[in-house]
């Protein structure tokens, strides 16, 4: 399996969230994307490329052009609001919730903050915005390797994408880069397009994203919101919208669930997939599902991703892997290889 690589990864360097009332150190951390690379390497996956910069207009096909702009500028306002803020991150601490305004566009730079996003644990850094993008760019070339007619490709990148919406950043996201495939296999003449995610947050902005749509079906396993980041969604109810109807499928499971339940609700989600008849497959590969991890409550060991690579080419469909979230950095790279290499042997 190819893997496209985000080299600028390294650009994005968060140094704290707010937790608890405090700013405490990242857990999404550039390491995290190293031992990916490592693993591959160690075990022979495939060849390893970097790709070339997205147009902006692919990616204004998935997010709103005011959000591409704020981000693409919002370092260097940063830094104009005082030099010493260069030595910072950014973080918002004020949101437009319900009853405020969301048409203004304010001049203040921390009000635009808290417009294009939804917690206080995603920093934003000199580098975000160049790490992001490149991102993209991966997840679009590993679509287009799929488009050509490889089984599956694998986009490893950093930062994560699922919690991004059209027009916000959150939970370590930025730019949706599972949604930005799937919409580029659209684009490409792929009828129908699977996204299953399987990191174990719920996947609030890929959902968002295409709600409203029946071209474009989501599918979510993950922690139950009501006790589980990011708790405003992914409840079992919400099934779409208008012509989305029906094309919207979350599988929430209670804190502490291991592998043999949480497989089933794979093989569950698999099935429904299956009954879309989709063209191909994007898959949102988180690996906080881990027993290890230190921010989430799944109990899946090690030798379980090769079963999930397993169950996963058991589709047939040609595949592209996103990388998401994961943040036990020593067994990241193993685990996600695992996915990849169960997923190469079933496929043959
Ligand atoms: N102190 C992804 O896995 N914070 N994002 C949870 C941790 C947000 C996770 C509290 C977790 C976001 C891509
Ligand atoms: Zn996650």
């Amino acid at each position: 399996m190819r893997t496209v690589y985000n080299a600028q990864h390294v650009l994005h360097q968060g140094k704290v969230e707010m937790f608890r009332g405090e700013l405490v150190p990242c857990f999404e951390v550039p390491s995290r994307a190293d031992y990916v690379l490592a693993a591959l390497k160690r075990r022979g996956l495939g060849p390893v490329e970097e790709p070339r910069e997205p147009d902006l207009a692919v990616l204004a096909r998935v997010h709103a052009p005011r959000y591409l702009e704020f981000l693409a500028g919002a370092w260097d306002e940063w830094v104009a609001l005082d030099p010493a803020n260069a030595q910072r991150d950014a973080l918002p601490s004020c949101w437009p919730i319900r009853s405020f305004r969301h048409d203004v566009l304010p001049a203040s730079f921390a009000a635009r903050m808290g417009l294009f996003s939804y917690d206080a644990g995603t920093p934003l850094t000199s580098g975000t915005w160049a790490a992001a993008r490149a991102g993209a760019g991966c997840a679009l070339a590993a679509a287009g390797h799929v488009l050509r007619g490889e089984r599956a490709a694998f986009a490893l990148t950093r930062p994560p994408g699922h919690h991004a919406g059209v027009d916000f950043f959150g939970g370590y996201c930025f730019l949706n880069n599972a949604a930005i495939a799937a919409q580029a296999l659209r684009d490409a003449g792929v009828e129908r397009v699977a996204v299953l995610d399987i990191d174990y947050h719920h996947g609030n902005g890929t959902q968002a994203i295409f709600y409203e749509r029946a071209d474009v079906q989501f599918t979510s396993l993950h922690g139950d919101p009501h006790t589980e980041y990011p708790y405003y969604l992914g409840y079992a109810d919400e099934q779409g919208a208008g012509a989305g109807l029906g094309f919207n499928r979350n599988l929430p499971l209670p804190r502490g669930t291991g592998f043999e339940r949480w497989r089933e609700a794979l093989r569950e989600a698999l099935r429904g997939i299956a009954d879309f008849r989709p063209g191909a497959l994007v898959v949102s590969l988180g690996l906080d599902t881990f027993e290890g991890d230190p921010i989430a409550g799944f109990r899946l060991a090690t030798p379980d991703y090769l079963r999930i690579g397993e169950d996963l080419a058991g589709a047939g469909l040609p595949t592209v892997f996103v990388f998401e979230g994961g943040y036990a950095v020593e067994a990241v790279g193993i685990n996600a290889v695992n996915v990849l290499d169960g997923f190469m042997h079933r496929a043959g």
